[in-house]
């Protein structure tokens, strides 16, 4: 759908990224059609003419879905339904879909889950207001209708409640296992599907997780290690990608799998520059890191797959407009090697390694350090003081100046 103001070369960018989403499901695509229209109509989206014309095309190329690239109400997918004798999809529902035929792990199915009935409970009215429309009376009455709609939408709340609780348990469990890894540096791997985070993820950990060409491979959150030996431990993440217009609930129920991304203190934001939309794929990352409240931790840009680009000067122009970034081939060890120096480039000069004496009394002073510093040892059995090993940026540092062991009264202690 073309409205007066939309860019067709994005429309078509979207078109294209549906198709493969729709491949990721494994469904053909048979035909395309656009429509340029003054504006969206209520009933079905697109005006009734140009509905006959695609019910008609979709019986000659035997299709039996018609997948459309905006958002549909409730209503518009039972219209359609009704006019093309198709199967309606919209873009949500076919990302919903890859994310519930990718779900492996109870957390990620529970999320997925989550995401469907929220996205179901406004068509569970659909459905029974249309009843009330069409009969009237008849064998399902008003009031039969909203009773049946009240108890349909009861057990989805109910069920969604449940998830929500079984998922608060998983996340606990992860609560945990975090507040174990207090101790350690985060770096977490963010950026739109495909980018090549797994890849990344499995070079700089020796892991072995699934990486593949294919939309939202990896839908949970992974970590392990950063292989190293004689620096301090580095934990890496790897999430779920992004993408653009990713439906909100889908977002909001798989905040739990983000928390790696915002309990990070550094962000390796992975770009495919070998993709020809790089440039709206990195806005759609910062896009989504904004929404999810991450925007202020330090982004190193990694710009991957370099290997796969012709222009020479693509390297030169990035480093430029982005200062402090990489191009790499994640499929290059001597390129992912860099990566990893950066990495610990970025911790040694911007993370001051220090001891801080806090007074036992000090409450607002002990949870200034622990709001602000990576804690790498607190020693609670000294006399009146709380004594931290800790790494802390060089912005927080003034902050907690006062606190500082010099290195003689350090060894003295
Ligand atoms: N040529 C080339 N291919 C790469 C590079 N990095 C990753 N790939 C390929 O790109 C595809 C996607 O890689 P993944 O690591 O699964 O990407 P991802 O960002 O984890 O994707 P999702 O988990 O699906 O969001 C795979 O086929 C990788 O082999 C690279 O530097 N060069
Ligand atoms: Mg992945």
């Amino acid at each position: 759908m073309l409205l007066p103001n939309d860019d067709a070369k994005l429309l078509q960018d979207d078109l294209t990224e549906l198709e493969s989403l729709l491949k990721t499901l494994g469904i053909v695509v048979v035909g395309q059609i656009v429509q340029k229209r003054a504006k969206l109509t209520p009933n079905c989206l697109i005006g009734t003419g140009k509905v006959d014309e695609i019910r008609d095309i979709a019986r000659d190329l035997g299709a039996g879905i018609l997948v459309v690239d905006r958002e549909l109400s409730p209503p518009q997918v039972r219209n359609l339904e009704l006019m093309t004798k198709c199967k309606i999809m919209d873009r949500g529902g076919v990302i919903l879909d890859i994310f519930s035929q990718n779900a492996r792990t109870t957390a990620a199915k529970t999320q997925v889950e989550i995401a469907r009935l929220e996205m179901m409970l406004p068509r569970i009215v659909g459905q029974w207001t249309h009843l009330h429309r069409q009969g009237g009376g008849g064998a399902v009455g008003r009031s039969d209708g909203e009773k049946q709609i009240e108890v349909d939408r009861r057990r989805a709340r109910d069920r969604i409640i449940k998830l929500k609780e079984q998922l608060l348990l998983i996340s606990r469990d992860r609560v945990t296992q975090s507040k174990a890894r207090r101790h350690e540096i985060k770096v977490a791997l963010v950026g739109y599907t495909n980018s090549g985070k797994t890849t990344i993820m499995n070079a700089l950990t020796n892991g072995n997780f699934l990486a593949k060409d294919a939309l939202f491979a990896t839908l949970d959150s992974n970590v392990r290690t950063i292989e190293a030996t004689s620096r301090p431990k580095m934990l890496l993440s790897d999430t779920v990608g992004f993408i653009r217009n990713l439906p909100h609930t889908l977002v909001e129920s798989f905040k739990s799998t983000l928390d790696h991304v915002l309990e990070a203190d550094l962000l390796l934001l992975v770009v495919d520059i070998a993709h020809e939309n790089y440039q709206s794929q990195l806005e759609t990352t910062k896009g989504v890191l904004a929404e999810i409240g991450a925007s202020d931790i330090p982004v190193i840009h990694v710009f991957n797959k370099i290997d796969q680009v012709e222009d020479v000067f693509m390297e030169r122009i990035l480093k430029h407009a982005y200062p402090g970034s990489l191009c790499i081939s994640a499929h290059k060890t001597s390129d992912t090697h860099r990566l990893r120096e950066a990495v610990y480039k970025f911790f040694e000069v911007n993370f001051i390694h220090c001891k801080f004496a806090v007074p036992s009394t000090d409450i607002a002073g002990v949870s200034l350090v622990y709001q602000n510093c990576t804690i790498l040892s607190a020693d609670y059995e000294r006399q009146n003081l709380v004594v931290f090993d800790v790494h802390v940026t060089k912005d927080t540092y003034p902050k907690l100046a006062p606190y500082r062991l010099q290195t003689e009264e350090a060894s003295t202690l």
